[in-house]
């Protein structure tokens, strides 16, 4: 009796000892064979050493045995629990696909095509210059010239802060020549992009929001013939050095004189009678332009027989228009990928 008493200790030792080494299924039943084995297992063998015990001492060592049994049994089926989750989750992990793709974001073809004209006036010796977007009426109309009942200071074409009449949303990013000009002195050399404002029904070519980049350059001795020789280097970069650029007489109350600026059209080359973009005229408008009128430089204390600028302004959308070819301005507010994942490639 004494001899199988330590053989069910030794089991039991041995058992736990080769339990916390099973890994799968495979060590599972080999555990469970070497210990319940109906030949060869050591609890069979146990109870086969019964019958050299006497009536008595038998049902004593039966019960330790089965006790030992049941333990077994128990501990085999925590292992079983143990294998199934852990190989359930192995099997989740399939090392042979290829890694998931984090998309990463791209800028917006309008932030894309700002930053490429900002590039090429970087390269001109240009610098970017910020501005508020509600402005006052004295920024956005006064200091550059609008005389009092200007009919861009018309409710129909100005959005106005409720209850202000003194503030607005900015028209445009001329406001922030004057601001400039205010905080320092010639030379300037800069420019200015950002959103601006105007009472509009949205249409394909007009907005209600939409970017501008203005750009402004004041120093001794400057003639339109430098505004001539910056805009056509800055639009044969921007578009194409083919391009034919034209400057027609126009009106802004900030700049005498004045220019609209037009190029030849990128879609027909002035060939088509019937061509959707230049509807047959053969031109795109493409920027507003002239000399800083003297009164404008006056008004921010910088000495005009000393000192002459000049000044453009563009729509970043319109451009973006010709650039990409889009033909629905609108399409850029969408945020419709099929659309803005045509111009960024990952
Ligand atoms: C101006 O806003 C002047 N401040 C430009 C300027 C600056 C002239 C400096 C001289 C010196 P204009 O109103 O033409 O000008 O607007 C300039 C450009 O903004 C237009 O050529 C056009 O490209 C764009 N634009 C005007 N209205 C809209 C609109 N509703 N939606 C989208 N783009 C517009």
């Amino acid at each position: 009796m004494q001899e199988i008493q330590e053989k069910i200790n030794q089991y039991r030792l041995k058992f736990e000892e080769e339990a916390v080494r099973v890994r799968d299924r495979q060590g599972l039943e080999a555990l469970r064979v070497q210990f319940l084995g109906r030949k060869r297992g050591y609890i069979t063998k146990l109870i086969e050493n019964l019958k050299h015990l006497s009536p008595e001492e038998r049902p004593l060592m039966g019960k330790e045995i089965n006790e030992l049994k049941t333990y077994i049994l128990a501990k085999l089926e925590e292992i079983k629990h143990n294998v199934v989750k852990t190989q359930k989750k192995v099997s989740h992990l399939d090392l042979t696909l290829p890694g998931r793709q984090i998309p990463l974001g791209a800028p917006h073809p309008l932030v894309k095509l700002q930053e490429e004209i900002e590039s090429i006036f970087y390269q001109m010796g240009f610098s970017v210059e910020d501005g508020p977007e509600i402005e006052t009426d004295y920024y956005n109309f006064e200091a550059l010239n609008f005389p009092p009942h200007h009919p861009a200071r018309d409710d129909w074409d100005t959005i106005y802060v409720e209850g202000r009449e003194d503030l607005l949303l900015r028209t445009h990013t001329s406001p922030v020549q004057i601001r400039a000009m205010e905080k320092r002195k010639p030379p300037i050399r800069i420019i200015i992009p950002g959103r601006v404002y105007r009472k509009e029904t949205p249409d394909p070519t007009h907005l209600p929001m939409f970017f501008q980049v203005e750009g402004l350059v004041v120093d001794v001795g400057i003639t339109f013939a430098h505004l001539k020789g910056t805009l056509e280097s800055f639009l044969r970069r921007l578009f194409s050095e083919r391009i034919k650029i034209r400057f027609r007489p126009s009106f802004f109350p900030f700049t005498e004189p004045s220019a609209e600026v037009d190029i030849s059209c990128l879609v027909c080359q002035g060939k088509d009678s019937r061509c959707r973009v230049c509807r047959g005229s053969g031109w795109i408008e493409i920027l507003g332009a002239g000399m800083v009128d003297p009164q404008v430089l006056k008004n921010v204390n910088i000495d005009p027989e000393k000192f002459s600028g000049f000044a453009f302004g563009m729509g970043i959308d319109r451009t973006a228009m010709f650039v990409y070819q889009i033909n629905d301005m609108r399409l850029f507010y969408e945020n419709d990928l099929r659309l803005l994942r045509q111009f960024n490639r990952q």
